[in-house]
């Protein structure tokens, strides 16, 4: 028997593929612009598995010190925001999501759980076994893009929103104040917003994460060649770019680039364009910002959401935040 899980779809697989030649046209066919393309052309079938592998790498503190945050105060959160309804936006890691079903259940109010990912197949997976486990909730999965289909869910009983992973740093200041904005603008007084934000720490540590010695995140980043030569029939040779993942100071963010190691010219058939790089020259695959405590809770107070809760793990490498409606 199929448990019951019920989907509602934004995007199908051809908006992915059109959406992807207009941000390659934008970012990389523009002569003199520099190079760029969206993180989220990273998560192909092999991309979210390295990506999967990135998180259990030693210098990759991120989803073990958010993990250890929500082991120790799931309670708290739930207990704070009563919710009837989690909302969990890219519905990654399901050993969080988890958690924070468990603490809402055993809070009482739990009814819905609504995860929102760009992926339909990943999504109906990890949304029919939510179902299998946890038996009397409704499960109701969104296939949407979040820079789009934000608050393009069922609206019933208290809503909390969870954006974990720190997957808001991708977003640069000016699109994250939209996207609080907008998701603000979606919620109802007493909803809430469960945000994960990774912290300012050291150089070191920050380039470690990003660089790591096994070149897990080297072959994540050159990833996304593979996946414009698969759906562009492009002839990227990956290994003539390399990745290099530094501290961005005055941005506060780290950038992931890959960069050609030689003059060469790349052919886009699908786009009836040619790609052209210089030697050095950086093709920008995505920030991830770094964050001051109190930061988050200026921008959340700038969408008019406050913050009620703010936890952070033992070491002070990474903080939840709760906020309100
Ligand atoms: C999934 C966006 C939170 O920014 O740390 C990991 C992605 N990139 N290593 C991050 C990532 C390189 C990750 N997020």
């Amino acid at each position: 028997e199929r448990p019951a899980v019920t989907m509602q779809v934004h995007v199908r697989p051809g908006d992915a593929r059109r959406t992807l030649r207009a941000e390659v046209l934008e970012g990389l066919c523009v002569e003199g612009r520099p190079k760029e393309l969206s993180p989220k052309w990273l998560y192909d079938e092999r991309g979210s598995q390295l990506f999967d592998d990135i998180t259990r790498l030693p210098e990759y503190y991120p989803t073990r010190r958010e993990r250890e945050i929500l082991r120790e105060h799931a309670r708290d959160i739930a207990r704070a925001c009563a919710a009837h309804t989690l909302v969990e936006l890219g519905s990654g890691s399901s050993e969080k999501t988890r958690l924070l079903l468990d603490a809402l259940r055993e809070e009482g109010g739990l009814e819905r759980f609504i995860p929102f990912d760009v992926s339909e197949s990943f999504l109906r997976q990890s949304a029919e076994a939510v179902a299998r486990d946890y038996p009397g909730l409704h499960v109701h999965a969104v296939v949407g893009d979040f820079e789009r289909h934000l608050g393009r869910w069922p609206r019933e009983g208290r809503l909390l929103v969870a954006f974990l992973g720190g997957t808001i740093g991708n977003l640069k200041p000016p699109e994250r104040a939209r996207f609080y904005a907008r998701l603000a603008e979606g919620m109802e007084p007493g909803d809430g917003l469960l945000v994960g934000t990774d912290l300012l720490k050291s150089r070191s540590r920050l380039f470690a994460a990003y660089n790591d010695r096994a070149g897990v995140t080297a072959a994540f980043n050159r990833n996304v060649l593979r996946v414009l030569n698969h759906e562009l029939q492009a002839d990227f040779d990956p290994e003539a770019f390399e990745h290099l993942a530094p501290f961005d100071e005055e941005n506060q963010w780290v950038e992931m680039r890959l960069v050609s190691t030689r003059a060469q010219a790349v052919r886009l058939p699908a786009l009836e364009r040619f790609v052209n790089f210089a030697e050095g020259e950086v093709l920008r695959t995505e920030v991830s910002c770094k964050f001051h405590p109190a930061q988050v809770q200026e921008e959340l107070a700038a969408a008019g959401l406050e913050r009620v809760g703010y936890w952070t793990d033992a070491a002070g490498d990474f903080a939840l935040s709760l906020a309100l409606k």
